[in-house]
């Protein structure tokens, strides 16, 4: 190709700079052979039941992490659930190092109901979900896991309580007459949710069987209505739009078994359970503190120990002079905060690599600023004949909110 512009003291028709001669790409394209055409006309071959596709009126979220066995499987069994139905199913995928993402999009290169997003740099089920949803045109949407486990037989039904009118969220409950959890796994998965229910249905509006319930069905304009009020954090959306939705959902539950995992690993962990309790936590202080500021003044009060810690081994033990382990104290509880923030407050944001190591030095700096800021209104309240207390908890408060403020637009900034 040549370049668009000639280079200054050129010409056209001039002999310097000599343009570099690609003939591949000067070339016109080669002539087509009639059987070249007839090959181009005949793959990829269009899903047969997706050729004379309506627009959608069911979209299937999915999503998706590290599920790539799965991916073909679910699309077959969606394929045979939802006849009669113009459905497409729409898997968001985090950047998955199993190439799940390469796989849907491998099916969707000759199947146009099946549609991938591909997020960078992000995780998060709930946050996924919220993208996927609001990336649909269709009149309802569906939420059910990639791994096989809900069982997509029940989408029908779902879709026919919406349609009749009688419910605007269709929920596939493990926990009523005809459903069946025991796919859930060992005994203390079985337990955490039963406590996790408990916990939940006693801060819900409406009455639900199964509020952990990943599974579900609504109609898009009333999921884009709630949508500026979730939270997007952990595992469990449904909760989330529960929680947010105003009086006058209409709940049906949809008997669902939930089938063992059969390829692939369960995602949830400690850090997940966190999330939970750090969801239930926001909605009940109304949204009003932004849960990571909770998170992140409680990973410091954490740091303060740390640093209490060490401070008190290196003189104790030690017998290190107070500024060295003053300053070996704060470096190490700097590096512990750091580190939990990254794995907690920040888990959707996660840097790793290279940007970890920017992160944390910048992080130091950041804080490194935040105490001595604090530290100095905390002297000048002091000298003013502020009580100790007050002026101590005045310059920790500022130092918080400045890290906290600081650190999240040059440490994590959203990508
Ligand atoms: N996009 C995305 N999907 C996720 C993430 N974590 C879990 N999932 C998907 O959410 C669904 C439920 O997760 P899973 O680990 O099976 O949870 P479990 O069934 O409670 O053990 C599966 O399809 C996972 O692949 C995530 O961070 N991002
Ligand atoms: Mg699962």
């Amino acid at each position: 190709m040549r370049p668009e512009k000639t280079p200054p003291g050129s010409s056209q028709l001039g002999t310097s700079p000599p343009v570099p001669h690609h003939p591949e790409l000067d070339a016109p394209p080669p002539a087509a052979s009639p059987a070249m055409i007839m090959s181009a006309l005949a793959a990829p071959p269009i899903h047969p039941s997706a050729q004379a596709a309506a627009p959608p009126e069911l979209t299937v979220v999915v999503p998706c992490y590290n599920e790539r066995p799965n991916i073909a499987p679910l699309i077959a069994k969606l394929d045979a659930a939802l006849t009669g139905i113009a459905w497409e199913v729409l898997f968001v995928d985090d950047d998955s190092p199993d190439g799940t993402a390469a796989e849907a999009r491998r099916i969707a290169a000759h199947d146009p109901r099946v549609r991938c997003i591909r997020r960078i740099g992000r995780r998060g089920l709930a946050s996924a979900v919220i993208e996927g949803a609001l990336a649909s045109s269709a009149q309802y949407l569906a939420v059910m896991d990639g791994d096989l486990q809900h069982d997509e037989t029940r989408l029908p039904a779902m879709l026919a309580a919406l349609r009749g009118g009688d419910c605007n969220l269709a929920v596939a409950s493990r926990h009523v007459a005809g459903g069946d959890a025991a796919g859930l796994g060992p005994r203390w998965r079985h337990a955490l949710s039963d406590g996790g229910i408990h916990v939940a249905q006693r801060l819900l509006p409406v009455r639900l069987s199964d509020p952990l319930s990943g599974f579900f069905m609504l109609p898009r304009e009333l999921f884009e209505r709630l949508a500026p009020s979730l939270t997007g954090q952990g595992f469990k959306i449904l909760l989330d739009i529960v929680l947010s939705a105003p009086a006058g959902l209409r709940v049906t539950e949809i008997p669902s078994r939930f089938r063992e995992r059969a390829a692939g690993k369960s995602k949830l962990d400690v850090l997940v359970l966190a999330q939970f309790a750090g969801l239930l936590l926001d909605k009940l202080l109304g949204g009003v503190v932004p849960l990571r500021f909770i998170a992140f003044a409680a990973v410091g009060a954490l740091g303060v120990l740390v640093n209490l810690a060490v401070l008190t081994v290196a003189l104790k033990l030690g017998q290190v002079p107070f500024a060295s382990a003053e300053t070996a104290a704060t470096v190490l509880a700097m590096v512990f905060n750091f580190v939990l923030n990254n794995e907690i407050t920040y888990r959707d944001q996660r840097l790793r690599h290279t940007p970890l190591w920017r992160g944390l030095v910048l992080f130091m700096l950041v804080c490194g600023l935040g105490a001595a800021a604090g530290i100095g209104i905390a002297r000048a309240l002091y000298s003013e004949h502020t009580a100790w207390s007050l002026a101590g908890a005045t310059g920790a408060v500022i130092a918080v909110v400045w890290n906290y403020a600081v650190s999240a637009t040059l440490v994590w900034r959203a990508r």
